[in-house]
């Protein structure tokens, strides 16, 4: 389909008043370089060319390739926007306001329902965190394990990341900050041993969750990539149905870059989710609508800081608010 088929119509700006939430407000504020990057845009591209034609579609194409969107995707949200605004607004004037949540309707269609972390049946459910070098993979299982420990549950963690001793204490002091034990060998040690002793010690003690702070390791590494295949396969072994979660570490500062990476993650431990960090820097948080094309992988966590409590489950809806949020008018479309 051609999505500039039959587009001009011109464009108006309207104010709306809705009041932001807190919640929603929050996050909004961490997600400003993304919000800036594409809702701030288009308002003004709205501002400066109202009418929808294929100039418009141009810049907007511009607008979401520049934010990290990817080809694809920037295709698929531009072809749906099209075609809403053809049969929804045929003939009529169309306003800033309805662009901007015509395209918000079409990011959460196509971000798809929410995807919340798998949970075991019985017994421990195992979370082995995945990914590059510094995309945030210790932070998060310090989030997670702390989110985990305010609803009661008991959390084990693993500290299988053993090439640096500072690694295990960076865990230690994740593990004190959540009030989780921690399961460590000396550096050196083998991973999968640590994983071993963890996945006994959860059995042991009843505990809810174990979660495995892996080594970052460049996805290109063969011997590290099958160092990790080990650790899965010996926590199948233990933990019947584990490892429930295998969630793969993104960093969305690098935005499309990061996901080459994903695909041999993928493949060598069939990766079950996406945790997206860092979306409070950059302004490459389009990159969370191109994962699920590209990688057929949901985003399941974000990371939106450094503190304990930066980590929100991945919600479609509510990120799109966020992002659509206006702070300067207290109002978003919905
Ligand atoms: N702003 C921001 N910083 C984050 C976020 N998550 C992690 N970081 C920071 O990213 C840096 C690296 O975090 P780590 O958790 O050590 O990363 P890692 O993946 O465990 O690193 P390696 O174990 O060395 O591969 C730290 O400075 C964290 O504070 C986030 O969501 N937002
Ligand atoms: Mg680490």
């Amino acid at each position: 389909m051609n999505v500039r088929d039959g587009l001009t119509k011109p464009i108006q700006n309207h104010n709306s008043h809705n009041k932001p939430k807190g919640l929603l407000a929050s996050l909004s504020e961490r997600l400003t370089k993304t919000r800036a990057s594409i809702v701030g845009q288009v308002q003004s591209l709205v501002r400066r060319h109202p009418t929808f034609d294929s100039e418009f579609l141009d810049e907007l194409e511009a607008i979401l390739l520049q934010a990290d969107v990817g080809v694809n995707t920037t295709g698929q949200l531009l072809s749906g926007l099209s075609q809403s605004l053809k049969e929804s607004g045929q003939g009529k004037a169309l306003s800033g306001e309805e662009v901007l949540a015509r395209l918000k309707g079409e990011i959460v269609t196509h971000l798809g329902p929410p995807e919340p972390l798998a949970e075991a049946a019985e017994g421990p459910t195992v979370i082995m965190v995945v990914g590059v070098n510094g995309t945030g993979k210790t932070t998060t299982v310090g989030k997670l394990c702390y989110r985990f420990g305010k609803l009661g549950d008991q959390v084990i963690l693993g500290a299988t990341d053993t090439f640096r001793a500072a690694a295990i204490d960076q865990l230690e002091i994740w593990g004190k900050r959540a009030g989780a034990r921690v399961i460590r060998h000396e550096e050196g040690a083998d991973p999968a041993a640590v994983a071993y002793d963890a996945c006994q010690a959860a059995k042991a003690r009843g505990a809810d969750y174990v979660i495995l702070d892996t080594a970052g390791r460049l996805h290109t590494h063969v011997n590290l990539m099958r160092e990790l295949e080990k650790i899965k396969r010996v926590v199948e072994r233990e933990i019947p149905g584990a490892p429930h979660e295998v969630l793969l570490v993104l960093d969305s500062t690098s935005g499309q870059n990061g996901l080459s990476q994903a695909t041999t993650f993928k493949e060598a431990v069939e990766v079950t989710g996406i945790v997206l960090t860092k979306l409070d820097g950059t302004a490459k948080g389009g990159v969370v609508l191109a994962i699920r094309d590209s990688l057929g992988i949901p985003v399941k966590l974000i990371g939106i800081g450094e503190g304990i409590e930066d980590l929100r489950d991945f919600n479609p809806r509510e990120f799109a608010d966020a992002i659509f949020h206006d702070p300067d008018r207290s109002g978003c479309p919905d």
